[in-house]
């Protein structure tokens, strides 16, 4: 049959990467036919746990996994990469200040755009999950000029999964019903969730943001809620999203290869200015994938109260754009 799609993992050590990768060899991201060789991405001190997950794969006899590779070398982790998951970075520490978590992410991801940039299959997909998600991505993008902007993005789809999870129990439709819903911009508690288009198929009359209180109760509970649902996660578990962060990569990425049939979705992506919004920054849209490629919904209404949820989040990338460009030019 074919070669197996070679997909490079980083930060497979952990907590996100433990639900992620039997999901990949299930075929969540791919599909149910096409294998999958994994290159597994950690830093040395890991490798010895990392060897226990590997150990756990080989156990899990999938018939979809190709092979299993280990390594805390970036050059052959991606190495004829047809597609890349980042979701190694450095964590946020306690009493650590932002520019210190932003000068050592920026490091990480300043070397991984270089290998990437050396190695990776030509077509190469990239999905940037570690924070500051689209910050990464936009740095990755910088140290990797030969992959074209557009195989590069940052995972929002968490984010819109958890908002149309939010407008189906409201309404009370299935998942699948619900359309229209995305995420503006960073990946962070400035995120827009936007509910002002959604639709539900089964109920063509029902107008979603009455149901869900009207304009001042979304910006009351819904916003904050889905914007602060990271944290209240973390304050329940004790540790973050896991779970349904593989699924969204999952989602993310199937979406992306295999299409979304019409489907608004949401994706950090480097626009050409689409909404008023800087050209380059890796900003959270709505989107449609066809063909192995994403484009961004143009033409869509933006009322005043959308518009200045998506403008605080523009600004909000901007200074950690520049803040990022800054520590690597120092
Ligand atoms: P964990 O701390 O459990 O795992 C991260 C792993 O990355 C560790 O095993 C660590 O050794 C490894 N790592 C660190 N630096 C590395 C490097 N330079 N190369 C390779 N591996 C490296 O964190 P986890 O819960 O898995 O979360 C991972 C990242 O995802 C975090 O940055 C987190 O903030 C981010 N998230 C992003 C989300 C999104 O929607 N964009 C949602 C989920 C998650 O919060």
């Amino acid at each position: 049959g074919d070669p197996p799609m070679v997909v490079t993992v980083t930060g497979a050590a952990g907590q996100i990467a433990y639900s992620l990768l039997p999901a990949i060899c299930a075929g969540r991201m791919f599909g149910p036919t096409t294998r999958v060789a994994l290159r597994l991405l950690e830093i040395p001190p890991a490798m010895t746990s990392l060897g226990g997950v590997v150990m756990e794969l080989t156990d899990c006899a999938w018939p979809l996994l190709a092979s299993v590779t280990a390594t805390s070398d970036a050059a052959e982790a991606f190495a004829g990469a047809n597609a890349a998951v980042l979701v190694g970075a450095f964590p946020r520490g306690p009493g650590m200040e932002r520019a210190e978590l932003l000068a050592k992410n920026a490091g990480i991801f300043k070397a991984q755009g270089a290998a990437l940039d050396a190695g990776a299959a030509p077509g190469c997909k990239v999905v940037v999950v570690g924070n500051p998600a689209n910050t990464n991505a936009m740095i990755l993008s910088h140290f990797a000029p030969s992959i074209p902007k557009k195989n590069i993005s940052a995972l929002t789809r968490l984010d819109h999964n958890r908002a149309v999870a939010a407008v189906a129990a409201a309404v009370g439709a299935p998942l699948g019903d619900v359309g229209g819903v995305c995420i503006w911009g960073n990946h962070s508690s400035t995120q827009y969730p936007d509910v002002t288009r959604a639709t539900v198929a089964g109920k063509p009359d029902v107008n979603v943001v009455e149901v869900m209180g009207g304009q001042q109760a979304l910006s009351e509970t819904f916003i904050p809620t889905i914007q602060k649902r990271g944290a209240a996660i973390i304050a329940a578990r004790k540790m973050s999203s896991a779970m349904s962060a593989a699924k969204a990569i999952c989602d993310h990425m199937a979406s992306w290869v295999g299409g979304s049939d019409g489907a608004t979705v949401s994706m950090g992506v480097a626009g050409a200015g689409e909404y008023g919004i800087e050209a380059g920054t890796f900003f959270s849209y709505p989107v449609t994938c066809t063909g192995g490629e994403w484009s961004i919904v143009e033409g869509l209404t933006v009322d005043e109260a959308s518009r200045k949820y998506i403008d605080a989040t523009s600004q909000e990338l901007q200074a950690e754009r520049s803040d990022a460009l800054s520590v690597l030019s120092a």
